[in-house]
């Protein structure tokens, strides 16, 4: 069989999910591909760099009071101008907006919502380190409006979940509960090709991912894990590690996929109010969905991030995710302090 034949697409990977676990409506398959699509419109500009008219900031900022980059509003742009017609959606949130935007009334509504980082890891835009998009789908509750509230669903109720990598490769990883499975962009042809079925995080790992410069503000049980981790074979942990950080949340998570790890950005003293940097929603949920799925686990040092039940829609969270056995343990570190 040709090579070319014997290629998953996307397209065909979502019909086979669709008839294999009938969890896997006809709508939502419609949702993911225009997402994928919307996707690959991004990367397409990311990949332009300065031959394109969006590198720098965009001179404002979001809700988060972060500098937007002009190409954070146009990937923002690009997944709403792509879903809000398609009638799959009855909302979606992102980081880019305060508010939540409900499909105009002009395109019929449909039972999901859709939430997602647009341009995550932007800080990395003008450097030409990968970047990517992260989203979320949760079902729309029958009979609800579509307002903030309903989207404070805990992250186990997400019924997919995914991110793209614009980097070397232009990848997408995807998970609708039954797996994470990775497509590669094929530039030439325009089409997202199968390129690794049911990725599985290691349970162990000798690779750990922190913004160590923040390290003289973190609390005792991250202090614990990281000292321990440091002290290498002379240590308690009588092994060598070895230390990441891209500052690019989707191409650390992408790594620890691919070959393990541990991801952390813990709350520390900075700012007690502020239970760490990442947000619950279009952060934390859709990836603990897919390193869950992955074999992996995700906890913010006390609970699983799946089980947290949102009360505002840019919520923050402590985020600690990866292979299970060094999740479990700064989670155990986290837990002997607090009792
Ligand atoms: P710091 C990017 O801004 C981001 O939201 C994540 O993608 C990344 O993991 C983190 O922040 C980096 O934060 O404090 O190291 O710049």
């Amino acid at each position: 069989m040709s090579s070319i034949s014997s290629r998953t697409t996307l397209t065909k990977y979502l019909i086979e999910q669709q008839r294999e676990h009938q969890n896997l409506p006809a709508d939502l398959r419609l949702l993911l591909e225009v997402v994928a699509r919307a996707c690959k419109q991004i990367g397409y500009h990311v990949s332009k760099g300065a031959l394109g008219e969006a590198l720098g900031s965009a001179g404002s900022e979001n809700v988060q009071g972060e500098v937007q980059k002009k190409l954070d509003v146009l990937s923002n742009e690009i997944l709403l101008e792509a879903n809000e017609w398609g009638g799959n959606l009855a909302a979606m949130a992102s980081e880019e907006m305060e508010k939540i935007f409900p499909i105009p009334n002009r395109y019929p509504k449909g039972n999901y919502l859709l939430t997602f980082d647009p341009l995550d890891g932007s800080s990395n835009i003008d450097v030409n380190v990968s970047i990517g998009t992260i989203f979320s789908v949760l079902r729309c509750p029958d009979g609800v409006e579509p307002s903030e509230q309903a989207f404070m669903q805990p992250g186990s109720q997400q019924v997919a979940a995914g991110y793209a990598v614009y980097g070397p490769q232009t990848v997408l990883v995807l998970t609708t509960g039954n797996g994470v499975n990775c497509f590669t962009l094929d530039r030439e042809l325009g089409s997202w090709v199968l390129t690794q079925r049911d990725m599985q995080v290691p349970a162990e790992t000798r690779e750990y991912a922190i913004n160590a410069s923040n390290s003289r503000h973190w609390y005792e049980p991250v202090q614990q894990y990281i000292g321990e981790l440091n002290a290498g074979q002379d240590g308690p942990r009588k092994e060598d590690f070895n230390m990441r950080w891209i500052a690019s949340m989707v191409a650390d998570v992408h790594r620890i996929l691919t070959r393990g790890g541990i991801f952390m950005y813990p709350a520390d003293r900075r700012d007690p109010s502020k239970p760490g940097k990442l947000r619950l929603m279009y952060e934390a949920n859709p990836m603990a969905f897919i390193v869950e799925q992955a074999g992996g686990a995700a906890t913010n040092g006390e609970q699983r991030i799946l089980d947290i039940v949102p009360t505002s829609l840019h919520q923050r969270v402590a985020v600690f995710l990866g292979s299970k056995s060094e999740v479990d343990r700064v989670t155990r570190y986290h837990l002997e302090k607090k009792n």
